[in-house]
């Protein structure tokens, strides 16, 4: 396995003026013919003409019109050329129906279509494959599909056959294609400079009454991004297609955005609330992408958190205008806790902006998305929001047009505000979640806030100096009443103090209000404070944050023989009672924290922990909140009803996800009688579904699964949720016997990675479940990814995640989890994907 390293970088030895393709599709033998104009490089002494190519079959190649014979290497091509500008002309033949891995050209459904990014468009034609290498593409695709799309403009089109032209120039990752048997559902959008851009869905016949939500959400995406960043969309059409088969969520192409047709289609009989949510998002995020990320690309893939970190902070901006930006600050801390806190303490942690790699695809990680768009949140912090403004201004006029670097970011902002990023800095060069401890005193009207920041060793890096941590502060009297409004103040030390005077009582401090900065606080709290904070705190994210430390020190009590806390049970009827409170914000306020994050607590104390004494622990609390708020449940149920048209947006999804909360604690004391009769009369899928979990979740809804099935199968996208909810929702001793009997359901396309993922994804993700005591979870896991891994590394090397807490529990489970990834670390021609991944996780 070759490590390739960011201090290896040098540019390219020679510029690309334009680039043509023609594309003569056919299923197993598609030809490309490119002619692309070279010349070279003054910022680059090499003159190395080496172009990525894999699995191609060369038929001919040129150079200024004259027969060449390449030397064909590993990883693509040589050759010999001129000391000035030249054309190269080739072409190549490729098999997109046997392309199972999804990347470059490939089949679905009977449709062509492309995944370039990282490095697949080495897969369709031999080219600089990197992202520094931007020029102009004209393409022309020939083939007897009704919809032939590129990027760009249509700039010619007859029957078989369409040009398309891109004038801005990019990397080849951002180069798509689909052809197929498509329709289109249309819209148009005015820019803010008046012109007009045709909007087109495209998706497979049947799938048009999906389409209407995904339009509107990419409207709203265009005014947004005008409104709030001044940029306006710089091509005249805009695609956007639905495919099946897809790796990913959606890739932001220019001017033909490609989506799995999960985070694009949908109509309420078929999509929760949450699926809406998610679809507004990605389109937003894609198509924001069209100035962070295309218009200023990234100059190599380590830089790669530059586009993505700074497109999760605006989408997440956006969800936030659109839909309230309390509950969304709290779902955001809710995923990047579960799943980057849990990456940045194990043996696959890296900085946002790695230093090396050995599959790109391996580093498209919660830690370059979610930890990227944290580090940009601490920034704004640090600069204010006039500072934010100015540098971004900045930013997009300086470097439009480049493949740029994390160092371009940052001087960008110093530009801008004159602020000395060195110690910043850090954030995206080191690995780690720093752990805050907090001390407190009160003096003579005096109170002094002691904090002191550590991050423990990662691997290859054991050293960790101390970072600029925004800490927002405010501070509460003994009534409640808050004394001190939200302040940041600004660590920069390894201990460093703070002061607040003139207080006439020890106040109640709020820290880290609306995480400020993606730390783990450690604060020796009691219960009554935690209390008093989630009664009293002005701030959302922290009352809500009070309620989750109190429930998380509850459950902790519990696996280790204690009840449940009185103050938490109060303090959650108090919740749930309040009418001045969101419901969106009641329904997570009522929620327990994850077991796996109870789990990573335990560890981080130095305490094993026992998954099934955590499931019995989150039990015995559903069952004694459930009983404590009996009287509770029903009036919810009444008060949280829609009644009337569904309607996807924030007040009416909020008002539901309460109604489901209810329902679920109703159905721990009812035995199910509430949620069969929810399911009966359910009248979209947030409420049926929901009903369907309560269902499961009490070890009911045998019948509800069979007709559930019957009337969704012609559905691949519900019937999906179907595969996830029964494992999700077993218990810990039938989730991988469910698991393993779905994977040999007849429905069971382990090919389709929404399918294998609903089926594996959920398994992973049942704490109790995945990690049994006999090892079975980590068996079946072992055995899908050793038979997926030939087919489509990218898959199995993300799944492969599920074992990177292995070292967290008992020596006889851990023995069970390193066995069965040797197992699969010895499985013939592993994939480098999966080959690294494994290889860390052992580590
Ligand atoms: N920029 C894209 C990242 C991506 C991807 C997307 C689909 C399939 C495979 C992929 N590999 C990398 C998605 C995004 O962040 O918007
Ligand atoms: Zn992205």
């Amino acid at each position: 396995q070759e490590t390739i390293y960011l201090s290896d970088y040098t540019p390219f030895g020679f510029i690309v003026e334009d680039v043509h393709l023609t594309f003569k599709l056919a299923p197993t033998t598609t030809r490309v013919i490119s002619r692309i104009r070279f010349a070279p490089n003054p910022d680059s002494s090499s003159r190395d003409f080496f172009l990525h190519g894999e699995g191609l079959n060369l038929h001919w190649a040129k150079v200024d019109g004259a027969d060449v014979a390449p030397d064909l290497v590993k990883g693509g091509l040589r050759c010999d050329v001129p000391d000035t500008a030249f054309t190269w002309e080739c072409e190549v033949e490729i098999d997109p129906q046997g392309n199972t891995a999804l990347e470059g050209l490939y089949m679905s459904n009977g449709m062509y279509c492309t995944q370039c990014e990282a490095e697949g468009f080495r897969n369709i034609t031999f080219y600089p494959d990197r992202p520094d290498v931007m020029s102009v593409f004209t393409v022309r695709i020939e083939g007897d599909n009704p919809a032939l799309l590129s990027n760009g403009n249509p700039a010619d089109s007859g029957e078989g056959w369409a040009e398309w032209h891109d004038p801005w120039p990019k990397p080849a990752y951002l180069f798509a294609l689909v052809a197929g048997d498509l329709r289109n559902y249309p819209g148009s959008f005015k820019t803010m400079s008046g012109r007009d851009v045709e909007l087109n869905l495209w998706v497979r016949p049947g799938d048009e009454g999906k389409c209407a939500f995904g339009m509107e959400a990419l409207k709203k995406s265009m005014i947004w991004d005008e409104e709030v960043y001044g940029r306006e969309y710089d091509l005249d059409i805009f695609n956007i297609v639905a495919v099946d088969d897809f790796n990913m969520g959606a890739m932001e192409n220019k001017g033909l955005n490609i989506f799995n047709s999960a985070v694009v289609l949908a109509s309420p009989e078929t999509s929760t609330d949450a699926n809406f949510e998610r679809i507004e998002a990605i389109i937003a995020h894609e198509y924001f992408h069209n100035w962070t990320g295309n218009r200023i690309t990234c100059r190599d893939w380590f830089q790669l958190c530059l586009k993505e970190g700074l497109t999760v902070f605006r989408d997440q901006q956006f969800t936030g205008d659109m839909r309230g930006h309390a509950v969304k600050r709290i779902n955001d801390v809710v995923t990047l806790r579960s799943r980057q806190f849990r990456e940045d303490s194990g043996p696959l942690a890296h900085p946002p902006r790695p230093d090396q790699f050995v599959e790109i695809n391996n580093f498209y990680t919660v830690t370059v998305y979610e930890k990227g768009a944290e580090v940009i949140n601490i920034l704004k912090h640090l600069v204010g929001d006039d500072g934010y403004k100015k540098a971004l201004d900045l930013y997009f006029d300086r470097h439009d047009g480049d493949a740029a670097t994390i160092e371009d970011w940052l001087q960008v902002f110093e530009d801008a505000t004159g602020r000395d990023l060195t110690q910043f800095k850090r954030w995206y060069t080191d690995a780690g979640t720093p752990h805050v401890k907090v001390a407190d005193s009160f003096d003579n009207g005096i109170y002094t806030l002691t904090f002191t920041q550590e991050t423990a060793p990662t691997p290859g890096q054991d050293d960790k100096p101390a970072r600029v941590i925004p800490i927002a502060v405010g501070l509460l009297d003994p009534n409640g009443n808050e004394v001190l409004p939200t302040q940041i103040l600004e660590m920069a030390e390894t201990t460093q103090s703070f002061s607040f005077e003139g207080l006439s009582a020890k106040p109640v401090p709020s820290i880290l209000r609306g995480f400020s900065a993606p730390v783990v606080l450690e604060r020796e709290t009691s219960a009554e404070e935690q209390a008093f904070l989630l009664a009293h705190d002005t701030d959302p994210f922290n009352k809500w944050e009070a309620g989750q430390a109190l429930a998380k020190d509850c459950l902790i009590a519990m696996t280790q023989g204690g009840t449940p806390d009185q103050g938490l049970l109060d303090g959650m009827t108090t919740v749930a009672r309040d009418h001045s409170l969101d419901p969106a914000f009641r329904a997570l306020a009522l929620g327990l924290p994850a077991q796996d994050d109870i789990a990573a607590t335990l560890a981080a104390r130095g305490i094993t922990p026992d998954p099934d004494k955590i499931w019995r622990a989150h039990q015995a609390l559903k069952q004694a909140i459930a009983q404590h708020l009996q009287d509770v449940w029903p009036r919810l149920l009444a008060e949280m009803a829609t009644p009337g048209p569904y309607s996807p947006d924030a007040e009416h999804a909020g008002k539901r996800a309460l109604h489901g909360v209810a329902l679920a604690y109703l159905s721990q004391i009812d035995g199910g009688t509430a949620a069969k009769a929810a399911y009966t009369t359910a009248g979209n899928m947030t409420e049926q579904l929901s009903a369907l979990a309560c269902l499961l979740s009490v070890e009911k809804g045998t019948d509800e699964l069979a007709t559930f099935r019957e009337q969704w199968q012609h559905d691949r996208l519900v019937m999906d949720k179907w595969f996830g909810l029964q494992v999700g929702y077993a218990s810990p001793e039938n989730c991988v016997a469910t698991a393993k009997r779905l994977s040999e359901d007849a429905d069971f396309n382990w090919k389709n990675p929404n399918r294998f993922r609903a089926v594996f994804g959920a398994m992973m993700m049942h704490h109790a479940g995945f990690h049994q005591a006999d090892g079975s979870g980590y068996n079946l896991l072992a055995d899908w990814l050793i038979k997926l891994d030939p087919v489509n590394g990218q898959i199995s090397a993300r799944m492969s995640t599920g074992y990177e807490t292995w070292k967290r529990y008992d020596a006889d489970r851990q023995a069970k989890a390193r066995a069965a990834l040797k197992r699969i670390n010895g499985a013939p021609d592993l994939s480098r994907n999966l080959g690294e991944m494994v290889t860390r996780i052992l580590k």
